[in-house]
């Protein structure tokens, strides 16, 4: 409508001024035609009223028509050429129309195609809604063209598409050859085109480029033409795609003709490819055959594929390449595109093969790999590395990408130019995971974006047992994949060229867009979902297809020997040739007796560890920090460090605040937390904190980022201003998504030990929607993988009256999983606290000071190896007056508390004390103050711990031996079933040999984590006080 405006306007200089009475009947007329958005200062020459077909649809048309008027009047028909004079000369309405007159020889087009349209003599009405139909017929093959694409290799796919828009409707006309797939195509009509028009000559729009060198065309060659390039075996989906220069593009790149060609040394390449990846299963089943490996057969192709997209990158640049993938042809990706050494791989189908490394290990389809080679296409080195992951399909998803930030972070590529991802899907998975979507909508967002990744989906059209009717509400199961506008290239599988092809023009688009791109391999699966499964119980008659099918790489090779390209001999020497290096292998890996994961690592931190991949020592540092620094931070965690810069009122009066703590020499949690961020980063350690609303903190205590209250998105960020050699300091409020964003930070923290990368949840509870990332990766990724990470999960927790929810971190759930012995009592060496931190999982604490937080965090670096750490943290402690540390506890010397003892007159007198409170967090206080309203100060002890896994065994130890007199209470505001009693309690008993109880002060067991009513809540909690300190309350109990 706004182009059919511009046109006509543009067309007012050349004409006479009309009067203000036309224009107001032309603006009548056209909003009767239902065009409402015009300009009232534009006049027109002609009216639209007067010539319909200047209107609706017709307008893109039109344009066309009149700028190649403007060019050369013979660019354009000769109708259009008298009509354009015609209104140009200020022809009254209705009459800038004429009738052409014969052709003469002057037109672009053929004088046997204008003998044609000569012969026609149409009208010219019929002529213009001829081109428009032509013009819509283009559009619809770019839009549905690959609806009857041949991408099925079984041809068994019944993709249901009714419900796609309706084109106008369809003409009752003898279309014999064309009429089936343009119906399929435009849902119905052919626009009222006849089989007459199949010879006449139609000037192409320039939004397609079928014409090559022509601008005009036959309908007949118009309509082979996009069917070559829009309905064979690629179908490009793409027209949904808002940027109208990205569609350009892919248009250019599919419908140029001629230009999906392959040079005879391409098409070699490629048939060695499909060679390695097919005979590379044929060996394994030969020689394994009753093993799973979850063979590639039936989609052979992606190793080319993935080859293809590897190449093009290198020559574009692309340094390193961040791969993930499910199980479905692992080991062939392993083999043939990492170029992992074969022994290495035919090693592990022996049972006999021993592990080397501590830790469970896993299974050899899940192991990650890290390579870098030489990529003979662009001649440059290359590093690949592919993400090791668990059984969860797709979890790794945002792993790699959070990894392949880190990298292009670190090596400065700001525009994703020499590190990329490569993700692998199976079709069911893709449709089937939400966190697919959930990383989807991190690629374009400026602290998580990976500048483009390239996706390709195995779509065998099967997921285990299930069909894709039954898998999937989506035609595709790619359609997730255009909440990003991402072009997805639908193609056969079984046509290798055309794999290729989309594989190039996949690299290429990641190369000019920096955006998401899909490539689907359709494709089957030849054998059941494993090995040993059998396909024929669930899916008998596409089994019975499959049987059928000849394998691509017979297809391929015939093919290419029918165009003398190979001959047989060439083939089966290639063949054979691959074959032997197979055979060498498996003969060598008879000599692997042990299997080191160490050597399966996809993320090496060599500099880190010594050679053999040891810890470079076994203490840590103090991690307190000078008086100056203290007070420099301070500053300028109290300061705005830009001229002009407008915070809130509000604002100032927190900083004023933290000014003022300085002064006197106190921490709060926020300037704690700022104390630590900011001496790592003078450091030289890169801070990372993410999660949703983190910059300004969930309960506006953080403000690590400024506002300006004058000019529109203008920040400051004083963390950043702390020194001049300081390492950067990245603070980003996430997507509202708990799994993709935890596991974009676990792969951030995967890529280098020098950074500081936490993921802050809202409120603690939220952390379950990403409980596969902490079940699979965090807390068992180094036992599977031997693989380190040091990344902070910061859990928001505490009882404050707020309702089941918002409530409970569930600290019992990461205190579960923990995999220190709650009955050995460990041997206590003098690096005890620190060979127990190298050998736990992961490490969870409950600090209830702001300087234990700082040394917490400080720890998580200065210590010599990586470990997970899980921190539970305070709501209302943030502004509690009490939770406030000195600058004495942070200074040289000082370290993190495991525990903190009593300090007050229990502990003076010891032997006075009749209880002991074991407790953590935040509890401490409310159990001080009902302690001191009780006048206990001297008959209960308090002591806190604050590292609950792995377990302090030799401070409570020394705690309980302090109190000989005491019996021991466990107390904690959460619910019995709930928060740490049980992992307390049998390691409390185990350190006393069981010798005292351990009593239990605390809410009752409980369904919800806690009550949605706040005088419940307070009742509970005065009923949990008064149980801890009844020192009757466990008189006469066993
Ligand atoms: C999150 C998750 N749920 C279930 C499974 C069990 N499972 C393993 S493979 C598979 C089918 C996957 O189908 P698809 O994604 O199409 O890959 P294909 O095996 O066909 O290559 C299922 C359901 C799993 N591994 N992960
Ligand atoms: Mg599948």
């Amino acid at each position: 409508m706004h182009r059919l405006r511009t046109t006509v306007s543009r067309l007012r200089p050349l004409t006479n001024v009309r009067t203000a009475q036309s224009w107001s009947q032309h603006r009548l007329m056209v909003t009767k035609g239902g065009l409402r958005t015009l300009q009232p200062t534009r006049r027109l020459n002609t009216s639209v009223a007067s010539e319909p077909f200047l209107n609706g649809t017709s307008s893109n048309y039109v344009e066309e028509m009149y700028y190649a008027w403007l060019e050369n009047p013979k660019n354009v028909h000769k109708s259009w050429d008298i009509f354009f004079r015609n209104a140009n000369a200020g022809a009254p309405p209705g009459s800038a129309y004429q009738s052409p007159p014969l052709f003469g020889g002057t037109s672009q087009v053929g004088s046997a195609d204008v003998r044609a349209l000569v012969g026609a003599q149409p009208n010219v009405q019929k002529l213009v809604e001829d081109h428009l139909a032509v013009q819509s017929l283009i559009r619809a093959y770019q839009v549905r063209g690959h609806h009857i694409a041949k991408l099925d290799p079984l041809d068994i796919s019944c993709v249901d598409f009714d419900d796609a828009p309706c084109a106008v409707g369809f003409q009752n006309v003898e279309f014999s050859h064309y009429k089936d797939r343009l119906c399929d195509l435009t849902a119905g009509g052919v626009y009222g085109l006849v089989e007459s028009d199949l010879d006449k000559v139609f000037r192409l729009p320039t939004t397609t480029f079928i014409g090559g060198d022509e601008s005009a065309l036959p309908l007949r060659e118009i309509i082979r033409r996009l069917e070559t390039a829009y309905c064979q075996h690629i179908g490009v989906e793409f027209m949904f795609i808002n940027d109208m220069e990205q569609c350009q593009w892919i248009r250019q790149k599919f419908e140029t003709p001629g230009i999906m060609q392959f040079s005879l040394e391409e098409k070699k390449t490629l048939l060695a490819r499909m060679i390695r990846s097919t005979r590379f299963e044929e060996f394994l089943q030969r020689k394994w055959s009753s093993e799973k490996r979850f063979g590639l057969e039936g989609c052979e192709s992606l190793i080319p594929a993935l080859k293809m997209i590897i190449d093009k990158s290198s020559l574009n640049g692309v340094e390193s390449v961040i791969m993930g993938m499910p199980h479905r042809g692992r080991l062939n990706v392993l083999a043939n595109v990492i170029r992992k050494e074969l022994e290495q791989i035919f090693c592990q189908f022996d049972s006999k093969l021993e592990a080397a490394d501590e830790g469970s290990g896993d299974v050899k389809y899940h192991l990650g790999m890290y390579h870098k080679r030489m990529n003979r296409v662009s001649d440059r080195q290359i590093t690949l590395s592919l993400v090791a992951n668990p059984s969860h399909l797709e979890a790794v998803d945002p792993v790699v990408q959070g990894k392949t930030k880190a990298e292009q972070f670190y090596c400065g590529d700001t525009e994703g130019k020499r590190v990329m991802s490569i993700l692998l899907h199976g079709d069911a998975a893709f449709a089937g995971q939400g966190i697919v979507y959930e990383t989807f909508h991190l690629s374009d967002l400026p602290s998580y974006t990976t500048h483009g990744t390239v996706h390709v989906v195995v779509n065998n059209q099967i997921g285990f047992t299930t069909d894709p009717r039954m898998a999937r509400s989506s035609p595709y199961p790619t359609d997730v994949a255009r909440v990003v506008n991402a072009p997805i290239f639908h193609v056969n599988a079984d046509d290798p060229e055309a794999v290729m092809y989309v594989c190039k023009v996949a690299a290429e688009w990641r190369n000019t867009f920096h955006k998401d791109v899909v490539v689907d391999l359709v494709c089957y699966r030849r054998n059941g979902h494993n090995e040993m499964d059998e396909p024929m119980f669930t899916q008998p008659l596409m089994y019975k297809q499959i049987k059928k099918q000849k394998g691509v790489l017979k297809k391929y090779a015939e093919k290419l020997i029918a165009e003398g390209v190979v001959t047989t001999q060439d083939y089966e020497e290639e063949v054979a040739m691959y074959d032997k290096i197979c055979e060498d292998a498996y003969t060598r890996s008879k000599d692997e007796k042990i299997l080191h994961i160490k050597h399966w690592l996809d993320s090496p931190w060599p500099e880190f560890f010594t050679l053999d991949g040891q810890p470079k020592t076994m203490s840590c540092p103090s991690t307190g920090i000078s008086e100056d620094e203290l007070n420099h931070i301070g500053n300028i965690a109290a300061s705005v460090p830009l001229d002009d810069f407008t915070i809130h009122g509000g604002l100032s009066r927190i900083l004023k605040g933290r000014a003022n703590m300085v002064n006197q020499r106190v921490c709060d949690w926020a300037l704690g937390e700022y104390m630590a961020f900011g001496s790592l980063l003078k450091e030289g350690i890169h801070v990372r904190l993410s999660g949703q609303d983190v910059e300004r903190g969930t309960f506006s205590h953080r403000h690590h980022v400024l506002h300006d209250q004058n000019v529109d998105k203008r920040i400051c960020i004083p963390m950043n201003y702390i020194s001049p050699d300081q390492a950067p300091y990245t603070v980003c409020n996430s997507s509202l998504s708990e799994y993709g964003v935890l596991g974009f930070e676990l792969g951030f923290a995967m890529a280098s030990p020098n950074a500081l990368v936490l993921w802050e949840a809202q409120f603690g509870d939220f952390h379950n929607t990403a409980q596969c990332i902490i079940d699979q990766f965090i807390s068992s990724g180094q036992a599977k993988w031997v693989r380190q990470n040091g990344i902070v999960l910061l859990l928001p927790h505490g009882m404050e009256g707020m309702g089941p929810e918002h409530s409970s971190a569930r600290p019992e759930r990461f205190l579960q999983m923990c995999n220190d012995d709650p009955d050995v009592f460990p041997k206590l060496t003098e690096d005890f606290a620190m060979r127990q931190l190298y050998e736990c999982n992961w490490i969870v604490v409950n600090c209830s000071t702001p300087a234990n937080y700082f040394h917490v965090l400080r720890r998580q670096i200065l210590q010599p190896f990586r470990k997970p750490l899980i921190v539970f943290t305070p709501k209302s402690l943030l502004r509690h007056p009490e939770a406030k540390s000195s600058f004495d506890e942070m200074l040289p010397g000082s370290h993190f508390k495991r525990v903190i003892p009593d300090d007050g007159p229990a502990a003076s007198s010891p032997e006075k004390v009749k209880r002991v409170i074991f407790c953590t967090g935040k509890i401490y206080y409310e159990l001080t103050r009902e302690r001191k309203n009780r006048g206990m100060d001297d008959t209960v002890a308090v002591v806190r711990v604050e590292q609950l896994s792995p377990f302090p065994f030799d401070l409570v130890k020394s705690e309980c031996d302090l109190y000989p007199n005491a019996d021991l209470v466990w107390c904690q505001e959460e619910h019995k079933n709930q928060g740490y009693y049980d992992y307390v309690k049998p390691r409390i008993r185990t350190t006393i040999s069981c010798s005292r109880p351990v009593w239990y002060a605390g809410r009752d067991p409980a369904a919800a984590p806690a009550t949605g009513n706040k005088k419940a809540h307070l009742s509970e909690l005065q009923r949990l006080l008064d149980t801890a300190f009844d020192l009757e309350a466990f008189s006469g109990k066993v």
